[in-house]
């Protein structure tokens, strides 16, 4: 996605902190001040209590060093301490130099109504432009329409489409797809799933049934497992998590609806906390509103 769009599309989060910001460099204080209202500024933006303290000390260490304290320089170190967080959460550690890095299979995961179908249209129209050929498993076979709604997708980004039957065994649907990705040699395998509450022990029995049928019928192929989050649930998208890591190793983030909060600061406490990387934004509802994460781009977007 160009800058500038996405620019745009974070705007609310934007607006927020610089009416904050300028706001204190705007008054003739010490940097130290300055300093302790920015923390201030960070938690109530949703960054979070730990991670806005740890961003603020490292720039009260940093500081110390510069000579030029003006509020220009100041904001740039915050910024360089932001990324700093951003960039520090290490993908999943699997080996995949014997891989064929070319392929991968996706399994999309998460609560009720994140985002997750919407995620994975957009994300086969960017496979899709990257001329690979792409194969969707429509493994919600839980919620009424959850399945059609997937084939529009599959239609939309020019895809094809594992179809399940209603109330079908999500993990039989990702058998399938499984083997139709290997018989016809697709690129990428994107497996929808139906949303879950992580507290729920069936359903997340059902997860682990799903990842377990994958990594058993194929190998040497990249697995992610990318959970879906909504930035609108602020912090609590952090607690929704814990068990789905534990069940699906979880490898990256999908952080969606970030055009639609002014608390975009929580990805900083995401990274942080959970010390898994974003991978991709959703910013919007249409099929081009979705980019690979840059930790620069977004600091420089919001800030
Ligand atoms: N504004 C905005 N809306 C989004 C974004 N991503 C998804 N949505 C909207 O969120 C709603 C739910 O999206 P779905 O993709 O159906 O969510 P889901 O996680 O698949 O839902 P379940 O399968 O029911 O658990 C839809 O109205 C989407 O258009 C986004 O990045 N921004
Ligand atoms: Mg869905």
């Amino acid at each position: 996605m160009f800058f500038s769009k996405l620019k745009e599309n974070l705007k609310k989060t934007k607006e927020a902190f610089d009416i904050k910001l300028d706001n204190i460099f705007g008054q003739n204080k010490d940097y130290e001040q300055i300093i302790d209202e920015i923390e201030e500024v960070l938690i109530l933006s949703d960054v979070g209590v730990n991670t806005s303290a740890k961003i603020c000390n490292n720039l009260r260490k940093s500081i110390k060093s510069e000579k030029d304290r003006s509020s220009e320089n100041l904001k740039k170190l915050l910024k360089d301490q932001m990324v700093e967080i951003l960039d520090r959460a290490k993908a999943n550690s699997t080996n995949y130099e014997n891989y064929d890095r070319a392929k991968q299979i996706i399994l999309v995961v998460g609560v009720n109504g994140v985002g997750k179908t919407t995620s994975i249209g957009k994300l086969a129209n960017l496979y899709r432009m990257q001329g690979k050929r792409v194969l969707l498993a429509a493994a919600d076979t839980f919620r009424a329409g959850a399945i059609d709604q997937l084939e529009i997708w599959a239609n939309r980004s020019d895809s094809d489409i594992c179809l399940g039957k209603p109330m079908e065994d999500p993990a039989s649907v990702v058998y399938e797809a499984v083997k139709k990705f290997k018989e016809e040699d697709y690129d990428i395998l994107i497996c929808d799933t139906a949303g879950r509450l992580h507290n729920k022990k069936n359903l997340m029995d059902e997860l682990e049934k799903i990842k377990r049928i994958i990594d058993k019928n194929i190998s040497n192929v990249k697995e992610e497992v990318f959970i879906v989050l909504d930035s609108t649930t602020g912090q609590n998208a952090i607690l929704q998590v814990k068990n789905f890591f534990e069940r699906t190793q979880v490898s990256g983030i999908i952080l969606t609806k970030l055009d639609s909060t002014a608390k975009g600061g929580v990805v900083l406490s995401i990274v942080d906390e959970l010390n898994i990387p974003i991978r991709y934004i959703g910013t919007g509802e249409k099929m081009e509103d979705i980019s690979e994460f840059s930790s620069v781009d977004f600091v420089d977007s919001i800030i």
